[in-house]
């Protein structure tokens, strides 16, 4: 059966997913859940925390973004290196730390801009310009310590792709073409590795739409 991913397209979780799939080369189809529904309670009975995306892989159902990524990458992608696939402790350790720094030194406040910024207009309310200036400023000094590890690694737990860059990709993304900042071009070992991975067909097939 193929895969089910619960959510809308321009979702950014749900692009994640999306893209992990394509990566893999696993086949998904998208059953819409607006965001207005994302609280309905048919979403709320697979997501009760209200939220959008869910996977239903043949009757299992998982919700978290990063969870079902890392189950589709075990289960479809030993064929890929998106998960170590060898039980060197080290490599795994290396992994998991690049997976946590991406949601707690990068996602923390790339997130936060983006919703500062490109989110508050719909609430209607205008950006708070003092708490972006401090998630910038904050956002930079994190990219300084990305720049020192990626001057020793090429992606971010070694020499080769894993979720902890695909991870990166949607608000990544949208600092760069929605809030037209230029955080990730600043710093040469950053900038290389991010217009490496931004350029991956995986991102470009669902960058507009999962
Ligand atoms: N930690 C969750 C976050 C999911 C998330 O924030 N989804 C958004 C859409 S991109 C959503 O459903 N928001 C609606 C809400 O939180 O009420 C994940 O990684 O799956």
């Amino acid at each position: 059966m193929v895969l089910i991913i619960y959510g809308f397209p321009a979702s950014t979780c749900t692009r994640t997913v999306a893209a992990v799939c394509k990566e893999i080369g696993l086949e998904y189809k998208l059953v819409l859940v607006p965001f207005p529904e994302v609280k309905s309670a048919e979403n709320l009975a697979r997501n009760p925390f209200g939220q959008v995306p869910t996977i239903d892989d043949d009757g299992f159902e998982l919700f978290e973004s990063r969870a079902i990524c890392k189950y589709l990458a075990a289960k479809y992608g030993k064929h890929t290196t998106l998960i170590p696939t060898s039980q060197d402790l080290q490599e795994w350790a290396i992994f998991e730390s690049a997976v946590n720094f991406e949601q707690h030194q990068f996602d923390e406040y790339a997130r936060n801009i983006a919703i500062e910024k490109l989110f508050t207009p719909y609430v209607p309310q205008q950006p708070n310009e003092e708490r972006l200036t401090k998630l910038f400023a904050t956002l930079e000094s994190k990219l300084e310590a990305y720049d020192k590890i990626l001057s020793k690694r090429k992606w971010l737990a070694g020499e080769n792709i894993t979720l902890a860059d695909l991870f990166h990709l949607p608000f990544a993304y949208m600092l760069e073409t929605k809030v037209g900042s230029d955080v990730l071009q600043k710093r040469p070992n950053v900038a290389r590795w991010w217009n490496e991975l931004v350029g991956r067909p995986s991102w470009q097939a669902v960058k507009d739409g999962a």
